[in-house]
This record gives structure tokens, sequence and C-alpha cells, in this order.
């Protein structure tokens, strides 16, 4: 079953058009500003989907205002919670006849499986909309390893307690976002309420991060025009600016640490962040060695290694430890990779070259620091960004490829010899996202649970996520916590009212 080269040099046409490419601001599809376009590739080839609208700072410009005129003139945010449940609703259903189209346009734009796309993002999608709460206003930052995912995990909740948004989508992945807001539009959505802007992180995302109204601030005409560069530039410049009322970023945590800049310097507007990982999956000397290598194999490799939670440091018990790196090695090798379109495939290319470089890259690092390279380490192919699964052994907790987020398909096997050990280990990290235990013991689990100082902890699983469980990080995995309850609050105000009774009797 391991990855046929004719399945990626001869790659199947995707049932689907890249119909949308513009920016959709006000309720309508409308060009870049500078009339601009960039090219968004398919990963398993190199070659170009469509050229799509880049917006940037005078783009971000007008979608604030859009959505600040649908805020502050509603009828969005004065509508009740349930006439925007209706519309929320009504838009589930047109996601769901829609699935085929919507997964398809996911896995040509960025790589993953198509069974992955249909079965588990596009349901999500639909039913992390189905909220139904009260108020507020947002600008948000969304990555590539998940874009309908994290389309739906931001603008969810924003939309349901009423706020007005500003979506900056990832440079790599601009299509899913712009046919499933087509279908809310379609749902009743009012003009103004979402607007989308693809465009690139430090032009778009850096002006949207920083965005103030200048008339209301009154500041100066063209302060806004610095916005464009990377960073301390951008950062620096804009230190005196106000922007939207509230940013989500899902991203790396050198850029969350900008947006945080960016925000701080200008008007303090809260902001929550979901960033990187590099999550321990323990496996305790009483587990079940096939059921775990399994599960790990699952915790790594799940979305070609491009998970923030992904399972990236596999501590293993000395007793079962050989058992396991020589079945995770087979386990990997059967891996079938190729064809995202194609039927079986668990494992699609590499988003874009960038990533591909990094993590060849890591791979290099682990051969040059002396772990073990038990299988993979070599591009498949001549055409796009596929990587054979690779698995290193005897990885050592100082190594690049034990520390560092390589988010690609490259699992290092780390061995242990008692719990405590493990905890303290498992802990030196710089990154508190998830973890994953795999024990028969519930006291193992639940010390383990106790100790480890992270936002999520599966046991005996990994990657289950539903609605209404929070998800978010400790240390420099990020601030906040995204879904369930915790992701309304993220999106309202709370105002204290008081009034003298006239008869204080009462
Ligand atoms: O991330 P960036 P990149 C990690 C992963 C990956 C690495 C780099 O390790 O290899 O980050 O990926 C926007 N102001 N994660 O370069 O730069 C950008 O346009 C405002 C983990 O893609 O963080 C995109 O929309 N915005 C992560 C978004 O930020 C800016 C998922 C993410 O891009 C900006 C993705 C700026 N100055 C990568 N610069 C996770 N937590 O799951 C860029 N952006």
């Amino acid at each position: 079953k391991y990855s046929t080269t004719t399945a990626i040099e001869d790659p199947i046409k995707p049932p689907v058009k890249a119909e949308y490419t513009q920016l959709l601001i006000d309720g309508k599809f409308v060009d870049a500003a500078s009339v601009k376009k960039f090219r968004t590739l398919d990963p398993r080839t190199g070659e170009v989907i469509a050229h799509v609208a880049q917006g940037d700072a005078e783009d971000i410009n007008r979608a604030v205002s859009a959505a600040r005129k649908a805020f502050d003139e509603g009828p969005w945010p004065k509508m009740t919670a349930y006439e925007r449940s209706l519309i929320l609703l009504r838009f589930a259903d047109l996601v769901e006849k829609h699935s085929d189209e919507i997964a398809a346009l996911e896995t040509w734009d960025n790589g993953k499986p198509y069974q992955q796309s249909a079965k588990i993002e596009v349901p999500i999608c639909s039913e992390i909309s189905l909220y139904n709460e009260p108020i507020g206003v947002a600008g948000q930052i969304i990555p590539w390893n998940f874009p309908l995912l994290m389309y739906s995990w931001k603008v969810g909740p924003a939309l349901a307690t009423g706020n007005t948004v500003v979506l900056k989508t990832a440079e790599q992945t601009p299509l899913s976002a712009l046919f499933v807001t087509k279908l809310l539009h379609e749902a009743g959505l009012p003009p103004g309420v979402l607007n989308v802007v693809s465009g690139f992180g430090a032009t778009a995302g850096a002006a949207l991060a920083k965005h103030m109204d200048v008339d209301k601030a009154g500041l100066p005409p063209g302060v806004l025009n610095v916005v464009s560069g990377f960073g301390a530039t951008a950062g620096a410049a804009l230190a005196k600016h106000m922007d939207v009322d509230k940013i989500a970023f899902t991203g790396s945590t050198d850029t969350g640490k900008i947006v945080l800049e960016l925000a701080c310097k200008s008007n303090l507007k809260p902001v929550t962040l979901e960033l990187g990982g590099k999550s321990p999956f323990i496996v305790c000397e009483d587990a079940d060695v096939d059921k775990a290598v399994e599960m790990a194999h699952f915790a790594l490799f799940f979305n070609q290694g491009q998970c923030c939670c992904a399972g990236s440091r596999t501590y293993v018990h000395e007793r079962v430890y050989d058992e396991f790196v020589e079945k995770a090695k087979a386990r990997a090798m059967k891996r079938a990779v190729g064809d995202p379109f194609k039927d079986g495939i668990e494992q699609g290319p590499q988003v874009d070259s960038a990533q591909f470089e990094k993590i060849m890259k890591y791979i290099r690092t682990g051969i040059e620091s002396g772990a073990t390279l038990e299988t993979g380490g070599e591009r498949l192919g001549t055409k796009g960004y596929y990587i054979r699964p690779t698995v290193f052994s005897n990885v050592k907790d100082d190594m690049l490829i034990a520390t560092d987020e390589i988010f690609g398909p490259v699992q290092s096997i780390l061995k242990y010899k008692d719990i405590d050990e493990v905890i303290q280990r498992a802990n030196a990290s710089r990154y508190g996202l998830a973890a994953g235990i795999f024990t028969q013991n519930i006291d193992t689990a639940n010390t383990l649970t106790r100790a480890l100082r992270v936002g999520s902890v599966w046991i005996n699983c990994f990657d289950v996520f539903d609605a209404t469980i929070p998800f978010g990080g400790y240390k420099m995995s990020g601030q906040g916590r995204e879904k369930g309850i915790y992701s309304l609050s993220n999106y309202l105000q709370v105002k204290a009212v008081v009034t003298p009774l006239k008869n204080p009797a009462w």
C-alpha cells in the first residue's frame, strides 16, 4: 500500500473549480484596491490553482470600516440570539449541501487527504456554528494547516455572539473560506458582518492586528500607510495606533508575539492566541504496545504532521522501548502516501515549499546530532512536496528535533525510566499545548494528567475534538481558549449596571 510515484506524478483532476478568488468585503466579492493578485498553488505539483486577490492594508481598512458600520448600525448585533441562530443554522445546511465541493477545494489547496476533508473538517465547519449567544467586534488571523476548521473555530462564536468580523486567511490556502463565506451570505448574513481578506501576513495580517480607526482616534491621515513590513518594523511604526476591538490569532509563536505586541502598542485590544507546540505522547510500561504504536503514529502523522498539537515527542518506557521502535518503524513504512484525492491515501504533500524545506532541514539536524534514522528522511517523487514518513529513535531531549516544532511527518522517539523523570522531561519545554498518555493504570493516568502543564490531555486517545471541549495552550502555546463556552466569552464584553431604588426600603 506504500506510495506509488505514479499517483504523485499523474495527479487526479479535482472535481471542483476555484470560483471565488476575490476579497469578500461588505457582502460583495471585490478586487484588491491595488488590483494585485497572488498565486495559490497545488501542493501535489507546485502548479497554479488560481490567482487570488492580494489584500493589503488598504483592503483591511475597507473591510474594517464595513465591519464597523455593520456593527454600529446593525442589524446584526441588534438581532436576538434566536434570529442569528436561524441564519447560522441555514448556513450549516448549505455547508452540508455543498460538502463535496468544499472538501475538494480544501484538499486541492492544502494537500490533505480528501477523506479527511470530507469526513472531519467540513462537518466540523457546520457543527461549530450552532451556538446562539450575545454581543462584541473582531479581527481574526488564521493559518493554512486546517483552513476550514480554523475558520469555524474563529468565525462561529464571534458571529453567534453578535460581533462583526474581518478575517484574514493564510496566503497558502485562501479558497475554502471564500466559498463558505459566500454560503453564509446566501443563508442571510447581512452585508459587512463578515469580511474576508486574503493576503500575506506581514501586510494584511499586520495591518489587521494594528488597524486603527483614523477618524475616531484623531490620528493624522497617512499613518496607516506605514503598515507593510515584518515584525519589529511594522510593530514599532504603529506603536501609537488604535485598532479593531479584538484580535484572535492562530499561527506560529513568533508571529503570535508580533500580533500581541501590535495589539498592546495600539489600543490594548484583547488578544487570544493559539500557537505552536511540542506535545509529549507518553507510552507507559503497562501499555498495549500495538495499540500505543497506532495511536502515537496517528498523534504525529495526522494531517501530514502539520498540527499544532501533534504528539511530536514520543516518550516510551524502557521496558517496551525496543519493541515499540520496531513496530513504529514498520507502521510508518506502511503509511500510504500519495495524491490526496486518491482513496485510501493517509498522507498527502506538505502545504508548500517553505514548509517542505523547513522539515527537510530538521531531518538533517536529526541525523547530524546522532539520532537513529529508522525510516524515511527523504523526499518522495520529483514533483510537489511529499516527504516519506520519518522515524527517529535514540532521540535526546536537547536535540533540535526534540525541542522545536517541525510541523511535518517526523516522529521522534525518546526512552525514559520512571514516571517522575518523564514528567520533568515532558514539562521541560517552552510549549504546553497538549499531551497524550497511553496506560491501563488509572493512577498513572491521574498522576500524569495532574502534573503535565498543558491545555489538553488525551488518555488512550488523541486529537479528539468536539465543539464543547475547550482548546488552547499553557506557556508559549498561547493565551485563552477556543471552543465551548470559553469561545463565547472571548467575544463578549461585561457591563455592570447599577441603579438606585426610589424606595430604599426595598
Ligand atoms: O506561520 P505564521 P507560517 C507554525 C509551524 C510552521 C510555522 C511557520 O511550526 O512551520 O509556524 O508557519 C499571518 N502580523 N504554525 O509562516 O507566520 C499569516 O499570513 C500578522 C503553527 O505559516 O504564524 C497567516 O495568516 N499576521 C500553527 C498566519 O499569520 C501575520 C499553524 C500564520 O502564519 C504576520 C501555522 C504578521 N507580522 C503555523 N506574519 C498552529 N498553531 O497550528 C504572518 N501572519
